[in-house]
Parts: C-alpha cells; sequence; structure tokens
C-alpha cells in the first residue's frame, strides 16, 4: 500500500487551465487584497476560484496549442468577507494577474455571511463565559464550565420578532462532557437555548425549561472506551504498477475518463468538464457537477430542536468542513490524495492536506457470460475510479463520492455518519416526533436533504430532458394477452413543468438527450438519471418556514436554463434568509428548458428516524444517484476491456476457486 500526494502546483498562471484550483500562495494574495480593500473590523469567509465564464473554458479546451495563441483567460479569486461592524457581507473578486486587484465588490445588505468553523468556536466559546447562561447551568448543578460543550448553530429563521432583528444570530445548545475524551452528545442538556448575537456577543434570548436529568451513560466510541476490541483479517489492496490514472493540476485521466477536480469551499467536492474518450472523439458529458446545497430540518417540536435547519453547505461550507484523510483508515489501496486550501479570519492561506482521496475498486463482476453448450465463459472484472472527500460539520460527518465505471457510468453517492442529535428524556419517557435510541436518549426524527446541480454538456451544450414511466397497457387489440407493458416518454418543456418527483411503482427515470447527435439506432444519445426512489421529499409542512428557505427538497428534480450565477439551490446567503431564494425564485419566470445548456438539480436524501443502532456512532447511511448512459454509446463500452488473469484461492475450502494462471473459466 502506498500513498502519493499531489501538491499544488505553481506553474505560471498563462500555462494552467483556467479551472485549476486555487494555490496557497493565489489564496493568500487573493484574501490580502480583499481584506485591505474592505473596512476595519473586516474578515475573511472564504476565497474561491472565480470559475471563468463557461465560453471561455469551452474555448481554452478547443484550442491547439500556439496556433493561435489564445488570450489568456484572467484568474480570478471570488472573496465572501464580513465588514463586521456593519453587519455586511461582501462578495469581493480579486484578479490574481499582476497587479492583483480588486475587480468588483458587491454588498449583500440585509444578508448574514456564511459561519466559518472559527466563528462557530469563537461563538460557542463566548457563550460560556456569558452570565446569563452560567447562571442557568448553575440552577441545574452544573458549574464547571470546563466540562460543557456549546453548539453555536445557524439560527434558521421562522418569522420571529428575534429572526428580524437585524441581528447574526446563532441558536445554541449545550453538553454536559464527562470528561477529557467524552461523546457530547450523549448527554444533551435538555430544554435550554442561547439565541446569541455573533457580532455583539450577547445573549438576546435564554430558553431555559424544565431540566430534563442528565444521562449518566457515557456513550464513548473511542477503541479504548470500545474494548476489548475485535479484529478483523488484514486486508491489502496492491497495485505493485502503482494506480492507474494520472493527475495533472486538477486534471484526472483515467482509462477512457477525464475530468477535473477540486475542491470549493462551499460546495465541496466539484468535478469540471468529465469526459469519454471514445475512440478518436472526446465526448463531454458534464460541464459541472457539485453539491449544490444541502439541509438538515428536524422535524421535532422540542424546545432544543424544532429550530434545527442546518444548509451544511451554504451555511457552514462542505470544503471549509473537509477533514484531511488518513491512509489506511478513510482510504484503503493505491492512494492519490490532492490537496485543498484552507484561508483563516485574517487572510493567512495554508494547505489542508489530503482533502481529496483518489483510487480505483474493484467492483466485482462487470460483464459475464458462459455458454451453456461448450462451457466457454468470458469474464470481466468491474473497476471504478473513486473520488471523494470528507466533511466534518458538527455533530455529522457526510462522505461526498463519485464513482467513474468502465461501462460508462457514473455514480454520486453521499456516506452520512458520525453521532446523531440527541434528546435527553426521563426514565421510561417516550417523546414525540422522535425514536429512543438508549433508555436516556431519544434521535428526533430528521431528513438529510441533498441538491445535486448537474450541468449537462452532453455531446454539446444544447440538451433537452424526457421523463420516462413504465405504462401497463390495457388488455385489448394492442395487448390481447395483457402482458403488454411500455415506456412513456414526455419531454420536459419548461422550468415549471420540469420540477418532477420520483415514482418508484413507475420506475420513472429521467432522460437526458441531445437531439443533434444520433446513435447506432438513430436516436439521440443520452443518459438517464435514475433517482434515489428512497428519498421522500421536504416533509415539512408547505406553510412551515423550512419550505420557503429549502423550496429545492420539495421535488426531487429542477430543469433550468443555465445561468453562470444560478449556482446555489437555496441562494447564495441561506444563512437566516427568510425564504423564497434560489430554484423558486429563477424557475418563476418558467423559462423554456429544451435544445438549450440546460441544469439539472436533483434532490437526493435520507429520511432519518434513529435507531439504536445509530447510537453511539452511526453506520454509514447512503444516499445518491446513477447517471447510466442510455444509447450514449452503440454497445457495451466495456465489452472490449481485457480478460481477467485467474487466480488460485487459498485456504482449505473445497478448491473449486483454483484456477490455472491463466483467463477466468467456470
Ligand atoms: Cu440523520
Amino acid at each position: 500500500m502506498t500513498v502519493s500526494t499531489v501538491r499544488s502546483q505553481e506553474k505560471t498562471a498563462s500555462a494552467r487551465h483556467p479551472l485549476a484550483p486555487l494555490t496557497v500562495a493565489e489564496a493568500g494574495t487573493a484574501a490580502r487584497v480583499a481584506l485591505d480593500a474592505s473596512g476595519p473590523g473586516t474578515q475573511l469567509v472564504y476565497v474561491a476560484l472565480d470559475e471563468p465564464p463557461k465560453a471561455a473554458v469551452l474555448g481554452w479546451d478547443a484550442a491547439v496549442p500556439s496556433v493561435p495563441p489564445v488570450p489568456p483567460v484572467p484568474r480570478q479569486a471570488l472573496c465572501m468577507v464580513y465588514e463586521r461592524p456593519r453587519r455586511l457581507p461582501w462578495l469581493v473578486t480579486v484578479t490574481l494577474d499582476e497587479p492583483a486587484r480588486v475587480t468588483s465588490a458587491v454588498p449583500a445588505p440585509g444578508a448574514f455571511p456564511l459561519i466559518t468553523g472559527e466563528q462557530f468556536i469563537a461563538d460557542s466559546e463566548a457563550i460560556k463565559r456569558a452570565p446569563g447562561f452560567i447562571e442557568a447551568l448553575a440552577r441545574r448543578g452544573l458549574t464547571d464550565m470546563a466540562l460543557i460543550q456549546v453548539d453555536a448553530w445557524p439560527a434558521a429563521s421562522f418569522g420571529l420578532e428575534v429572526d428580524a432583528s437585524g441581528r447574526s444570530l446563532a441558536r445554541a445548545v449545550a453538553y454536559a462532557l464527562d470528561g477529557p475524551s467524552p461523546n457530547p452528545y450523549a448527554r444533551p442538556i435538555e430544554n435550554l437555548v442561547v439565541i446569541w448575537d455573533r457580532d455583539t456577543a450577547e445573549i438576546v434570548e435564554l430558553q431555559d425549561g424544565d431540566p430534563v436529568p442528565l444521562p449518566t451513560s457515557p456513550g464513548r466510541y473511542d477503541a479504548a472506551g470500545t474494548a476489548p476490541n475485535r479484529e478483523v483479517a488484514e486486508l491489502r489492496i496492491l497495485q505493485p504498477n502503482g494506480p492507474g490514472f494520472t493527475v495533472d493540476d486538477g486534471q484526472l485521466r483515467w482509462g477512457p475518463w477525464q475530468l477535473r477536480v477540486s475542491l470549493h469551499p462551499v460546495e465541496g467536492l466539484v468535478l469540471h468538464e468529465v469526459t469519454y474518450i471514445d475512440g478518436d472523439r472526446a465526448r463531454p458529458i458534464l460541464f459541472r457537477a457539485s453539491m449544490s446545497e444541502m439541509v438538515v430540518p428536524y422535524g421535532s417540536t422540542a424546545m432544543n430542536h424544532w429550530w434545527k435547519n442546518a444548509f451544511d453547505a451554504g451555511e457552514c461550507g462542505l470544503g471549509l468542513c473537509a477533514s484531511s484523510l488518513e491512509l489506511g483508515c478513510d482510504c484503503l489501496g493505491e492512494i492519490v490524495y490532492l490537496d485543498g486550501v484552507q484561508v483563516d479570519g485574517e487572510g493567512a492561506a495554508s494547505p489542508l492536506r489530503n482533502a481529496i482521496c483518489l483510487h480505483e475498486e474493484d467492483y466485482g463482476i462487470g460483464w459475464k457470460h458462459v455458454d451453456a453448450r461448450n462451457r466457454v465463459s468470458e469474464t470481466r472484472r468491474s473497476r471504478r475510479m473513486v473520488v471523494s472527500s470528507i466533511a466534518t460539520v458538527g455533530n455529522y460527518e457526510y462522505g461526498f463520492f463519485w464513482y467513474f465505471y468502465l461501462d460508462g457510468t457514473i455514480q454520486a453517492e453521499v456516506k452520512l455518519t458520525g453521532i446523531i442529535q440527541t434528546q435527553a428524556t426521563r426514565p421510561g419517557e417516550r417523546v414525540p416526533y422522535a425514536n429512543p435510541v438508549t433508555p436516556e436518549l431519544a434521535g428526533p426524527h430528521h431528513q438529510h436533504v441533498f441538491s445535486y446541480r448537474l450541468d449537462v454538456t452532453l455531446d454539446g451544450t444544447d440538451n433537452a430532458v424526457y421523463e420516462v414511466d413504465a405504462v401497463p397497457v390495457p388488455t385489448g387489440p394492442d395487448n390481447p394477452y395483457g402482458n403488454a407493458f411500455t415506456a412513456r416518454a414526455t419531454l420536459l418543456e419548461t422550468e415549471l413543468g420540469a420540477q418532477r418527483l420520483a415514482a418508484a411503482e413507475k420506475s420513472r427515470y429521467w432522460k437526458i438527450v441531445n437531439h443533434g447527435v444520433r446513435n447506432a439506432v438513430g436516436e439521440p444519445v443520452a443518459y438517464k438519471l435514475v433517482p434515489a426512489h428512497a428519498t421522500a421529499p421536504l416533509l415539512a409542512q408547505p406553510d412551515a418556514a423550512i419550505t420557503g428557505r429549502a423550496t429545492f427538497g420539495t421535488k426531487h428534480l429542477w430543469v433550468t436554463p443555465f445561468a453562470a450565477d444560478e449556482r446555489r439551490a437555496a441562494g447564495d446567503f441561506p444563512n437566516q434568509h427568510p425564504g423564497g431564494d434560489g430554484l423558486p425564485r429563477w424557475t418563476a419566470a418558467d423559462r423554456p428548458v429544451v435544445d438549450t445548456d440546460i441544469v439539472l438539480w436533483h434532490t437526493v436524501g435520507v429520511t432519518h428516524f434513529c435507531r439504536p443502532e445509530d447510537f453511539p456512532v452511526m453506520p454509514v447511511e447512503y444516499t445518491g444517484f446513477t447517471l447510466k448512459p442510455f444509447g450514449f454509446f452503440d454497445r457495451n463500452p466495456a465489452i472490449d476491456l481485457a480478460p481477467s488473469a485467474s487466480a488460485s484461492a487459498s485456504g482449505s475450502g473445497s478448491g473449486s476457486g483454483s484456477g490455472d494462471g491463466g483467463h477466468c473459466h467456470p
């Protein structure tokens, strides 16, 4: 098992692809320039690459080096900064071409900035020093503040007087720790909520209800706390000749696949220009794919829980929360890591080591057939390229995984793990809208709702989408035996008509086509988007605040015409936003979405009714979707794979797996 890490490459700007990831030096320069141009008391929130216009990127790719020379695309960074004295967020664009300077600065009056990890910790610690909070804890017999953890959540927005106060708010809850290596979520301090002003560092409102006895069980999950620990047989994944892919300044090449990979502070893992090399044709499939937003709405009415509605992308930043990954733990095999960039509130930039993991996985059989007469077998292994990053957002972990297969399939998967939100309960008590997970704790019902933004470019930018349902045909002249069924395809023509729900009982899928490019059977080339049928849409009532703020979650599919500034499903500033921004606002125009440059927004998720097995740490839960070629290719694109070599089985089994070192046989 080996590992290599690709550090940021300091090529000259003009030699780099317009989508090449920001280097640490570039991020630091952008932050310094943005802060220097800002008013006193301004803090940096994040720095991202300001991705050039799509036409410039496509033009750059199409250019043959040096004949004729392509004018370099200006390299720019986009900074969010927060001018705290004026409670004013700004989006500041900085050109990185010499001399680096601000090219635009747009204030967002009335909006609230993303909450960085630094801010979250600062607020949480400051609340522990607030006299009113200390007194509330003392009434519960808790006086050692070193054994208190505060989580200063995004405050959300409910149309209450406090929400409309113009203050930058947190709603905070607390946990009693039982020592230096605790599971804080084992001991929630129930019925105590602090509404906190993040700017003035003061309590705006203290909600102090009936105390619930602290749970006594520590809920430990570290190895010492779970000893004795079971061992499993050692498993090594070896690629003696190294990985089967290369990566250069953000561009990944593996087999027929080419794509660019980057880490955006808000969206986390982003894919660009996903392309399949089909013989001598470079065939684009996705121009850009990302997690545009996600939200975790809680379905509880309890004091500590009803308001929890974290937008983990737009309010916290999936890239800002990305972890440094560890070989053998997070990733197994022949790994290449890509670094990210992190910038603190003062603008100091540093690398985020091992933020993105790249590796190959064996995925069982890819295709197989045994000729029953002559017993000749042909078998090919399935191999997939895995691109992943993991964000820790408060109590939860989200792993964002993309898989590329040799048969042309693309799969997106979210792995959900970490620790559930917990509610302390009295002995024998059953609390509403929550399941008991231990005799002392309940887990409130909640959803994890993800909005994938898929800027498709199937053999070109002009695409369209059909909804395809499996439809039984009534018995009659067209179906004399009653067994026939058909596929009914409905073209989604405009934005409002393209707001769709999944339908498992109809085997519903959405077919993305390019009407201008035909396959061998004369049909438009296509990929089908196979939705996650187990995903319920947003379950909150239509008049609930969260429904207006996360309207994207009410539908499984949205289709919009491409617009460069329509990037986030709930708008650019979801923190404390009262609602209506993003997809519902843009799609009100009901723009046409046929045979034009379109973007699909796909909602997936998990409706989480907590189980005892989800505590003390939740085993990984999965959600996601699949993009499968549907006449994009003229035959099975994995048909020409070389046969795998057979190997001998070891151990004292039947010996049926023994091989001769040649090709696989039945
Ligand atoms: Cu959950």
